[in-house]
């Protein structure tokens, strides 16, 4: 083992924090297997054999977004031919849809449309929560929230308020991207700043609901604003304890702006493994399969990953973007993954708490 490594396992061992040092020597290493054991037992210390899933729906009820980011192919400019906007009726199919596959929770993100006004959100969630009082709403980004509160001119804690009023459950973690200012500028000028989505995050938490964080890794990035990004997500789960789990997410190329390849399995694996050792504040670490695909997301599970998102079903922004994998996984075919790893399979709703157990040896 490089000699770096060492100290870095050491720290490991004692439960001691890394530093922003010893992330970007873990992102330069190529001892793949060696961090991977670090982020295994880091992982395995806190959350035992167990390894969750969720059975959830996405939803994104439109592609139309004023922001057009660099990297993103699933959205369009009003007019264009692919552009959508689904009515209500769209939406609660699918949460019809979700309800009689047993789905908790539904993930519901889209596009910053220029005419939709606040009040078409706070009806969708009050119409899902009155139709499917059982279903868990995790919505809009940081960057949707954002959103409201310029189009309304309503302070932030105020339209997170009226959100969560309406049904609002908790926020997923998109947005993120990488929040240094000269990656950012380059990959979505568009986009608020790191600073606002993490702004938009504490007053999410303050507000009493928990949320997802997500970092977009693979295209004009460096190792040290990766890093950076990883730092400033650990302050401030310092501060509110409001994130529930990490997902990195790895860039697709196709259809967008920006001309790199695919990420390769150790990038991914990489990303993984570093976010499990140096976020040691975050319970869980996600592999999202639909962008990893589901045979290293099931890899993933050796590398410090103890959540696999999820039944999913439609995904409509990595696969504008030329994502392989399905759209769609069974119950059965993540019990049959997660158990193949050795690990137990724990089907969670949204906040984590126990839906149904698979312990060694049930059907
Ligand atoms: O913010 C957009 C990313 C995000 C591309 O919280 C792309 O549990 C790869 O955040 N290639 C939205 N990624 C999705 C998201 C998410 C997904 C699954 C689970 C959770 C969660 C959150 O998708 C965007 C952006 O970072 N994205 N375009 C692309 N071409
Ligand atoms: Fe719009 Fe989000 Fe796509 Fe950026 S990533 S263009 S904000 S839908």
């Amino acid at each position: 083992m490089e000699a770096e490594l060492r100290t870095i396992r050491d720290k490991v061992g004692a439960g001691r924090r890394l530093s922003e040092e010893d992330a970007l020597a873990l992102y330069r290493s190529r001892d793949l297997i060696s961090v991977g054991e670090m982020a295994d037992f880091a992982n395995r210390r806190k959350n035992g054999d167990r390894v969750y899933f969720i059975v959830n729906r996405h939803i994104n009820p439109t592609n139309i977004c004023v922001n057009r980011c660099r990297f993103c192919a699933f959205s369009k400019t009003k007019g264009e031919p692919l552009a959508y906007t689904m009515t209500m009726e769209e939406v609660l199919r699918r949460a019809e849809e979700a309800q009689a596959q047993k789905a908790t929770e539904l993930h519901i993100v889209g596009g910053l449309h220029p005419d939709l006004p606040f009040d078409f959100y706070l009806a969708m969630l009050g119409t899902l929560r009155e139709r499917f009082p059982s279903m868990h709403l995790q919505a809009f980004t940081a960057v949707e929230i954002d959103y409201f509160a310029k189009l309304t001119g309503l302070p932030l804690d105020e339209v997170i308020r009226r959100l969560k009023e309406a049904g609002l459950g908790s926020l997923p973690g998109g947005g993120a991207e990488i929040f240094a200012p000269e990656v950012r500028n380059r990959i979505c000028p568009e986009k608020i700043s790191g600073d606002r989505w993490l702004e938009v995050m504490e007053a999410v938490h303050a507000a009493g609901l928990r949320s997802n964080a997500t970092m977009l890794y693979g295209h004009v990035e460096t190792p040290e604003s990766r890093v950076d990004h990883l730092r400033r997500l650990r302050e401030l789960q310092d501060r509110t304890g409001g994130f529930q789990s990490f997902i990195p997410l790895a860039f697709h190329p196709k259809n967008t702006q920006i001309a790199k390849g695919y990420t390769t399995g150790l990038e991914d694996l990489l990303a993984l493994a570093v976010a499990r050792l140096y976020l040691d504040n975050f319970a869980h670490v996600k592999s999202f399969w639909i962008m990893v695909g589901p045979k290293l997301a099931q890899i993933s599970l050796h590398f410090g990953v103890n959540d696999i998102d999820g039944t999913v079903v439609e995904e409509r922004i990595t696969h504008a973007a030329g994502a392989q994998a399905g759209q769609e996984m069974t119950v059965s075919e993540l019990v049959t993954m997660i158990r193949q790893a050795g690990r137990v399979p724990v089907e969670r709703d949204t906040l984590y708490r126990v839906v149904r157990e698979w312990p060694e040896g049930s059907a």
